[in-house]
Formats: structure tokens, sequence, C-alpha cells
């Protein structure tokens, strides 16, 4: 017994002893780093028991987004250790996770079976998303990698879909293609329900990846999007390009899309200016043509709510056609509207979608 004590004793003022030279100025090299991880490794230390902050942290081998965890933690809820954090006391876990598997954890990432190859199978590939706690009222969903087959000819996802179902509203729009890069907001509101993503494949004729992170956000996170923003831009300028959208010719827009991409209001920025590099919703996309307002707009269109500097209204609210000319609008929160109906009719040629830059317009 007294042998246990003091070996006890021994273990204690070792972890107050390392405690203060990892907490001591970070300028501390390389190698001391190294061995202070090693040293702290709990293994060797089974029987004392630390509450690991879950604070985000960057993993050691690529700087993939994870999550501070025991190393016990971590293997439970099916992560991978990689690197440390919590002063060595932790692990950063990385959660990588594949087809009918359940997240659980904060910072997950969301991978196709065989990531980084590609997936040629039919599939029907479904995620659950569980809440870390009750207090978690929205999902950000980051594109990091999303290659899937394109839309048919009549812009429909008929071949693959990636599809949300979420607990909270109506389920945002289905999308396909290639939308690397791209974001959602996702809005699964309160109580314990779990939302899913399902990425279905139906042919053996097309190769996908994908690796999409999945960050829970609190409720009262000042990182939320406002409600219904399922695209939500926080700079004072940018760049919002449709699904799907790209560079190279072709009828990439997609069909029955109905959604708002907003844009935080900087403080002190009154106003905002769209310009496009790229504009084809209806038309020919290789005979430009600006139209705009309800009656020339009415399959597929953007949509900005308009006011002049001085509170006024003197322009449409709706583009369309396969040109837009430069809008400016000082109608606040700042949101553009996507809607696309479920057909393309013959004389819409090519039509690839929009890349449009904004940038806010001081007061
Ligand atoms: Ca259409």
């Amino acid at each position: 017994m007294a042998a246990m004590k003091s070996l006890m004793m021994v273990v204690v003022v070792m972890v107050v002893a390392v405690e203060v030279v990892v907490a001591s100025p970070s300028s501390l090299t390389e190698s001391a780093n190294h061995r202070d991880e090693k040293f702290l490794n709990l293994e060797f230390l089974p029987f004392l028991s630390l509450r690991v902050d879950p604070i985000p942290c960057n993993a050691k081998s690529d700087n993939s987004s994870g999550t501070c965890a025991s190393s016990g933690d971590c293997r439970k809820n099916g992560g991978k250790a990689d690197g440390s954090c919590f002063s060595g006391f932790g692990v950063c876990c990385v959660y990588q996770m594949k087809c009918g598997e359940t997240i659980r954890a904060n910072n997950s990432y969301l991978v196709n079976d065989d990531y980084p190859s590609t997936l040629m199978d039919i599939d029907n590939c479904q995620y659950t998303i569980q809440k870390v706690n009750e207090n978690v009222c929205q999902l950000r969903l980051n594109f990091e990698k999303l290659e899937l087959a394109g839309p048919d000819n009549t812009s429909t996802c008929s071949i693959d879909t990636f599809t949300f179902v979420g607990t909270a509203g109506a389920n945002p729009t289905v999308i396909c293609g290639d939308n690397t890069g791209q974001h959602m907001y996702l809005d699964i509101g309160s109580g314990n329900a779990a939302a899913r993503i399902n990425i279905a494949t139906t042919s053996t004729n097309a190769s996908r990846t994908w690796r999409i992170k999945v960050t829970q956000l609190p409720c009262d996170s000042a990182s939320k999007a406002p409600p219904n923003c399922l695209q939500y831009y926080t700079d004072y300028s940018g760049t919002i390009n449709s699904f799907n959208y790209q560079k190279v010719d072709g009828r990439h827009q997609l069909a029955s899309q109905s959604y708002t991409v907003c844009v935080r209001t900087r403080q002190g920025f009154c106003g905002i200016k769209y310009m496009a590099d790229h504009f084809s919703l209806t038309e020919d996309a290789a005979n430009p043509q600006a139209k705009k307002g309800d009656n020339d707009c009415k399959s597929d269109f953007i949509l900005v709510p308009r006011l002049n500097r001085d509170g006024t209204v003197t322009e449409p609210d709706r583009y369309c056609g396969s040109k837009l000319d430069d809008i400016t609008s000082y109608s606040k929160p700042f949101e553009l509207r996507v809607i696309t109906d479920t057909e393309e009719p013959t004389n819409d040629k090519n039509n690839r979608g929009f890349s449009i830059r904004y940038t806010q317009i001081p007061c």
C-alpha cells in the first residue's frame, strides 16, 4: 500500500512537472516538443483519467481539421489519432467516415469508400449525423471534393444525387456534378434527431470522389448562417458559383433548384454590387442576351431584391438569359435567390449556370 502510494506521488509530481515544461514559452524546439509528446503518452499511465476539452486542432500529417480527444475516446468514436494537443494530454483526432457510418464528432469528414480512389459502383451511400450535443442548430458542409456524375440533357440529376435529409423544415435542393469548393449551411433544428446525407450513384460509367467536412454549429454561434441561407458568404467580396458551374462549355446548369445565397453585411457597408464572369440560365450561351423582369424570366432565373441608395425601386428583381449586366442594390440583408424549373427547352443551349463576383459598397 505504501509502495502504491509513493508511486502515485511520483506520477503526480511527474505530471505537474511536465505541465510546467509544456506551459513554458512556445520557443520550444521541434525536438523538445517531440520528446514531451513521447514522455506524456498517457497509455503508460492507465489509472490516470483526464478530461480533454474537445477543441479544434489540426492533424499533423495533412493539416486536416480534427478535434482534441483522449486517445481512448478517439478510438471509441471511430477516429484516427494524428498528432497531439491539449499540452500533449490529448490526441488530435481526425474522424473520416465511410458509407453507412454514423458521425458523432464535430469536424468530421465524409468520404467515399476507397477514398482517395474513385467510386465506379452503383451505390446508395448514407451517412447519419448525430449532434455532438443538443445545442447544435446548424451544419456547415464544405465540399473539399465532391465530384459526381453530371446532369442529363434536361439538366436533371438523374444519374447521381447528393441529398441532405434534415430535421428542420424543407430539405434543400438536390445536386450533382462537380461541386468541389462549394459549401452548404443546413438548419437542423432543436432536439436530438439525427440528420442524414445520402449520395446515390446509379451507373457504373462514371467515376466519383468526395471528401466533405461537416462542422456542427451551436445555436448561439456567431458563425451560423441566417435561417434559409443555403449558402453564406462572409467576406467583403467573393465569387458565387451555381452548383455544378464549370468553366468549360456545356450544359452544366442544374434543374429543380430553389435556394438562397446570403452575404453577411459587413459593418460600414450599405450596398452590394454583382458582376458576372459568366451567366447563362436561359437562351443560347453562345449568343449572349440579357433578360430581366417577371415576364421574360419565368423558368430559370436569379432574383436579387433591388433598392436604390435613396430607397426607391426602379429595376426589376429577376434576371435570366445568357448575359448579366452589373447589378447594384442597397436592399438588406444581401440575398440572391436561385430558381430553375424541371426542364430545358431546345432553345436553352449549353446553359452553364453562373459565376458572379460580389463586392460590398461602403455607406
Ligand atoms: Ca430550365
